[in-house]
């Protein structure tokens, strides 16, 4: 579905049928229609930039956590690749009105919600929504579209071009760290509602739910189910204390005192209610009271970020700020890397000309600042509505800022984690864990060696979680349930009628990850191994407290980790795919671009 904000029209189009091959879906699927239909050096909140929403051949389908919906743009943040997923019925809806992905090209002069309704578009102008937060905007369009419907928006950070804005779905998910709910702020699309009218259509639908069905009933089954269901991803907390990869102080220190005041138990002995994206029977979305006493749904790098790494130690006041993060519709991983940056390079004195001087725990003060971000409302909220990469471009400090390629790392401090420190480092938005958590590998594994082995390690987990983001569904069943990989080329076979392999699912994620390098290299005009560098602070400032005091990671031995992994993706020394690399993948038509920009081995 082609959505043309400027003109207010809109038309269906069929794919060539080879790229549904060659990417699956989702994130794939994004790549390719960035590649071929956005503008070479587009300005991200411009209207020449593409919004894309897609769903993948699981999404949205009876299933094991499938509820998934890929959100996907130029990024404002980084001026490169961006997506994100967010748990949204909108997958349900658009596999039930048959459409793999929107695109939205231009901008609308007014605000607008774009209304999907089976194969038909409407523009019904938004004024009365724009300047609400997410969830009375979400909480008025279900009055009008149903409980049921497919409804993802966008609260007033993404209208205020924050750069880490993000799109919101029921409350409390959220997707699009790089940016991309400013990208549909700058088009003036306050919402997307969409309403299916049939059924997908699927290749052998009787073997497909029976296959689901097994899927459903092993998740169950598996023994870290129960534990799962009572704390989900905040059960990292405890874990990573003990292992010291908890982030305290913008990441100067990987322990936190007061870590018993935000961990799984306490956030057991607060839980309210239990929810979860659509399709899913690990509804992982614990619900606590915040100091308020108004509802909030907590995850681990939520709570590590604007818990520990900002030096608060009590669960109610950190779900406060989670809330505000949603209910304002910005990412609550660079809220947090912000604030932090903010508080240490106030203290550094970088931040002298802005009138700020802040101390670590000091909620009054990042409430503040974080309405004054939203709002771009004061010096120092306008700065930091750039997070911590451009902030510290424009105030000095960049050695303090904890980001990749622009995007805030997420909640896993890699002082003592090389594997980890090259995962976010070559993550193919920036510095976000979901596409190789391999910390958890690494701290049983000999932590401390960058041998090549550990490339590998994060090259395999790159290409399943990868594959994920192209399912688009959710991967947690396999990451922390352990539901066996087998079933999904079996649904996949019997969802589309195409016989994949896990061999020619882990191609596909190669070529994806290709394609998306050949898009950042576009976009930068050139590529250098820069880039793929972990913040400098890790090589720089020791670990000062815990078991790991006096660790930090090794400029040259990392060098040689990413020669490895460079070595090992067919990628030349400077991090670009080879000629080879690209012709054995299928993607011969991206080499004529890239010989403008860089010379290709
Ligand atoms: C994801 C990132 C994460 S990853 C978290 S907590 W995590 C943060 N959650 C936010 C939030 O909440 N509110 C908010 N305003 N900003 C937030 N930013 C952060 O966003 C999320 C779950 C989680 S919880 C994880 S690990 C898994 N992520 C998946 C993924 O990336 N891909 C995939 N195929 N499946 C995944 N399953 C899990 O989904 P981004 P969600 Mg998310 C309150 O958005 O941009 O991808 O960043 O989608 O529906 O909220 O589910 O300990
Ligand atoms: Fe959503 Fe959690 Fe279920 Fe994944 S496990 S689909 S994040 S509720």
């Amino acid at each position: 579905m082609w959505v043309d904000l400027s003109r207010q029209e809109w038309k269906t189009v069929k794919y060539p049928a080879e790229w549904a091959l060659m990417y699956v879906g989702g994130r794939g699927l994004a790549a390719r229609l960035l590649w071929e239909y956005m503008p070479v050096g587009a300005d991200p909140l411009g209207p020449e930039n593409l919004l894309i929403m897609a769903v993948g051949p699981l999404s949205g389908l009876p299933g094991p956590s499938t509820g998934k919906l890929q959100v996907a743009a130029k990024s404002p943040l980084t001026g490169g690749y961006g997506d994100g997923n967010v748990g949204t019925y909108m997958s349900i809806e658009m596999r039930k009105a048959g459409i793999d992905a929107i695109v939205f090209s231009g901008a609308s002069r007014q605000p607008v919600t774009v209304v999907v309704e089976g194969n038909r578009v409407s523009f019904e102008p938004a004024d009365d929504l724009w300047g609400l937060d997410t969830w009375t905007t979400e909480e008025r369009l279900r009055k009008r579209y149903g409980r049921f419907a497919g409804i993802v928006e966008i609260g007033p950070a993404g209208e205020n071009l924050v750069k880490f804005a993000t799109i919101i779905s029921q409350e409390g998910r959220s997707g699009g760290r790089p940016g991309i709910g400013a990208v549909m702020g700058s088009k003036k699309l306050k919402a997307v509602v969409v309403r299916g009218s049939s059924k997908a259509d699927l290749y052998d639908e009787r073997s497909y739910n029976s296959q689901a069905a097994k899927a459903l009933v092993e998740i169950k089954g598996r023994p870290g189910y129960p534990f799962w269901m009572r704390q989900g991803t905040m059960a990292t907390i405890d874990w990573a204390q003990e292992t010291s990869v908890l982030p305290a102080y913008n990441f100067n220190e990987g322990v936190f005192d007061e870590f018993k005041g935000i961990d799984g138990f306490t956030m057991e002995s607060m839980k309210i209610e239990q929810r979860g994206c659509p399709n899913c029977n690990m509804q992982c979305g614990n619900v606590v009271l915040d100091s308020t006493g108004v509802k909030s749904e907590l995850d681990y790098e939520n709570v590590a970020l604007l818990g520990s790494n900002l030096g608060i130690g009590k669960l109610a006041d950190v779900a406060f700020l989670n809330r505000l993060a949603d209910q304002f519709g910005m990412d609550t991983e660079s809220l947090g890397t912000t604030l932090s940056w903010a508080v240490e390079a106030s203290q550094e004195g970088f931040l002298k000309g802005y009138g700020a001087s802040l101390e670590w725990g000091d909620v009054k003060a990042f409430t503040e600042l974080t309405k004054e971000i939203v709002n771009r409302s004061t010096l120092l909220g306008d700065l930091l509505a750039e997070a911590s990469s451009g902030a510290c471009r424009r105030a000095g400090g960049c050695e303090l800022s904890m980001d990749v390629k622009g995007l805030g790392v997420s909640a896993y401090d890699c002082h003592a984690a090389p594997g980890m420190a090259l995962s976010f480092a070559t993550s193919p938005i920036g510095a976000h864990h979901k596409d190789a958590w391999v910390i958890s590998w690494e701290v049983q594994h000999d932590r401390f060696s960058y041998g090549r082995e550990k490339a590998a390690k994060v090259i395999e987990l790159q290409r399943i979680r990868g594959m994920f983001e192209s399912f688009t569904t959710c991967r947690l069943p396999w990451v922390e349930v352990g539901l066996s990989l087998d079933h999904y080329p079996l649904l996949l076979y019997y969802a589309t009628g195409v016989k994949y392999t896990w061999d020619d699912l882990y191609a596909v994620a190669d070529r994806t990850y290709a394609l998306i390098r050949a898009l950042w290299v576009r976009e930068k005009g050139g590529w250098s191994r820069d880039y793929d560098m972990p913040p400098v602070k890790w090589f720089k400032k020791p670990l000062t407290k815990g078991p790991l005091a006096g660790a930090k990671l090794d400029y040259d031995k990392y060098n040689q980790l990413l020669d490895h992994y460079y070595e090992l993706r067919g990628w030349d020394r400077n991090g670009v795919p080879t000629r080879d690399t690209l012709h054995r993948l299928g993607l011969d038509f991206v080499i004529p671009t890239l010989e403008k920009y860089v010379k290709l081995s």
